[in-house]
Order: C-alpha cells, then sequence, then structure tokens
C-alpha cells in the first residue's frame, strides 16, 4: 500500500476530531523494524535453534521453573536479536503525535523491546514489562548488573535467589500502575487505535471493549484485520505508512 494510500476520508475526520486518543501497540508495530512477531515467531526464526520451542510455554513461570538456564538463554538470545533494531517510521510517527497540542495521545503497548522509547516516546505504559529490566524473583529486587554475554541465571546479590528478565509471564498479573492507567486512558479516550496487535492476549485485548463501551471509535490498523467484533473501522495497511499519512493529512 504506497505512501500516498487513501484511509477512508470519514475515518480520518473522526481521528483528526478527537480531542483524545489512546493508541494500544503490538507487535505488528515493530516488524517493520524487524523484530519477529509472536504469530510469525517459527517462520522467522526457523534458522535459529530457538524455534523449536513455543513461545508462550518460554515465557511462563512454569517454564523457567522447568529449565531456568534455558529460559534465560531465550531472554539473552531475543536481546541479542533486537540489539541490532532501530525504531521504524510507525514508532517515530507515534513519539511525533504524542507532542501534538491540541490532542491528548496516550500510548500504550504489548512490547517489550523499547522501540516505542528509542523512536521518542514518553510515558509508554508498558503492560509486558521490558526485555532489558531484570529482577530477583525471590525478593523482586531489581538486579542492575550488566547481564551481556551471561549464559546461565544469576544470583540474586541480596538473597540469592534466581534473576529473572522483567517481563509479563503468561499466567502473571500484569504491573498494577501500568494496568491501571491502561484502563483510565482507554475509558476516557474519543478514539482506541489498535495497532499491530492480533488482540488475543489478555486482559491487553479487553481494552477496545473498554473504551466501547465509553463510547468510544475504535479504529483497527492491521495489514490482516482481525476478526474483532468491537472494531468501528479496519484501515488495512502497515503502521508506518497508515501512521505517517495519519499525520500528515
Ligand atoms: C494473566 C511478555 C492472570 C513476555 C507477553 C481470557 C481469555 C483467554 C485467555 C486468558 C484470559 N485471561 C488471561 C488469559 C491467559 C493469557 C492469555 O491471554 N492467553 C492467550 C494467548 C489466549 N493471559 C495471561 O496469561 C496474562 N496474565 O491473565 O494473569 C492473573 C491475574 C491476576 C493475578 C495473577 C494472574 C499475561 C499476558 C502477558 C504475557 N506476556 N509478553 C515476552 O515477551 O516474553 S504477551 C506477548 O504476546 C506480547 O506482549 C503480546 O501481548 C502478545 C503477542 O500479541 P501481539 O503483540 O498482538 O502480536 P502477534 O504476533 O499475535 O500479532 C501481530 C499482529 O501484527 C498480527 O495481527 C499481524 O497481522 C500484525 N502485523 C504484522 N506486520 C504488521 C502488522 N500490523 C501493522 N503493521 C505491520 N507492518
Ligand atoms: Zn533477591
Amino acid at each position: 500500500m504506497p505512501q500516498d494510500m487513501e484511509i477512508d476520508p470519514e475515518v480520518l475526520s473522526i481521528i483528526q476530531r478527537a480531542k483524545r486518543v489512546t493508541i494500544l501497540t503490538g507487535a505488528g508495530v515493530s516488524a517493520e523494524s524487524g523484530v519477529a512477531t509472536f504469530r510469525s515467531y517459527k517462520e522467522e526464526t526457523k534458522e535459529s535453534l530457538w524455534s523449536q520451542y513455543d513461545p508462550q510455554k518460554m515465557a511462563s513461570i512454569e517454564g523457567f521453573l522447568k529449565n531456568p538456564n534455558r529460559v534465560w538463554q531465550w531472554y539473552q538470545w531475543r536481546r541479542s536479536e533486537l540489539k541490532s533494531k532501530k525504531p521504524n517510521d510507525a514508532h517515530k510517527a507515534i513519539a511525533k503525535w504524542q507532542q501534538s497540542k491540541d490532542q491528548r495521545v496516550t500510548l500504550i503497548t504489548q512490547n517489550v523491546d523499547g522501540l516505542h522509547q528509542a523512536g521518542g516516546s514518553k510515558d509508554v505504559i508498558e503492560l509486558h514489562g521490558n526485555i532489558w529490566s531484570n529482577h530477583c524473583l525471590q525478593c523482586r529486587a531489581e538486579y542492575k548488573g550488566n547481564t551481556d554475554g551471561v549464559e546461565d541465571v544469576i544470583e540474586c546479590p541480596k538473597c540469592g535467589g534466581q534473576v529473572r528478565p522483567s517481563v509479563v509471564w503468561f499466567g502473571e498479573a500484569l504491573p498494577e500502575k501500568a494496568w491501571r492507567d491502561a484502563e483510565s486512558a482507554s475509558y476516557s479516550c474519543d478514539v482506541f487505535l489498535s495497532v499491530g496487535t492480533s488482540s488475543q492476549v489478555y486482559p491487553a485485548a479487553g481494552l477496545a471493549a473498554l473504551a466501547k463501551s465509553q463510547g468510544a471509535t475504535v479504529i483497527e490498523v492491521n495489514p490482516e484485520p482481525t476478526e474483532s467484533s468491537v472494531v468501528d473501522y479496519f484501515i488495512v495497511g502497515r503502521a508506518g505508512e497508515v501512521l505517517i499519512n495519519i499525520l500528515n493529512t
């Protein structure tokens, strides 16, 4: 879909008339930076030995307790893959949009890659944590040591517990403040923009319905529209070109 793609003028005016816009992003926003999405994980990692592992099993407390070193090494591999990734047009467009004087734009992300911040975004609500931070499983103290090249699970200097990545694993509760901020931003928006997410992981996937229940217009940006029943308008396209178009029109 070329840069000069046409977004339905009616949808465009709804977005531009909005005073409060809440954006929820998923792995699709980082796809244009070359970061594997969860859905395309198998396809995009088929070269690596990690393709045989199910992300949902690896990203779980059960997975970590069963084989801490393997899960730690999986995150070290993902970090090494991410190191060379740069923020793309979608990240930069959202960061610019957040500077808008006449619209309050709140950014909620499911991504743990930190590319929104690298793209210039401030106040990013990270629902599922951040892969560049670590903390102790036992005493929850943040671990600030350098973990580059460390292949085995690190022992917490405070309590001897196991150090783990500060991401939210399946079956774990989301960070309280982040969830509260995400809920209130969804409750209090005119437009809820769901960008690059398959809307299958909860409770994040429930935020659009929250917004709709408060009268917001729900708009989805995705080259493969989801079947989500709460979406009012589907903008079928890639995040980078769609967001640049929204901003430039
Ligand atoms: C919890 C961090 C309870 C880790 C992640 C209700 C119903 C069913 C199940 C549940 C439910 N409630 C809870 C559950 C269980 C579970 C869940 O939702 N399971 C799903 C799979 C059915 N949820 C949980 O376990 C949550 N915790 O419920 O705890 C609790 C409560 C209180 C007290 C104690 C416990 C925790 C969920 C968070 C898990 N952690 N990540 C890590 O990264 O290692 S989730 C992870 O996967 C990501 O963060 C993200 O959320 C998700 C992947 O989804 P997407 O981002 O949408 O990516 P995906 O690949 O699926 O899709 C990409 C999309 O982009 C596609 O649509 C594609 O078309 C599009 N795309 C591609 N290219 C582009 C593009 N779009 C635009 N532009 C492009 N260029
Ligand atoms: Zn500890």
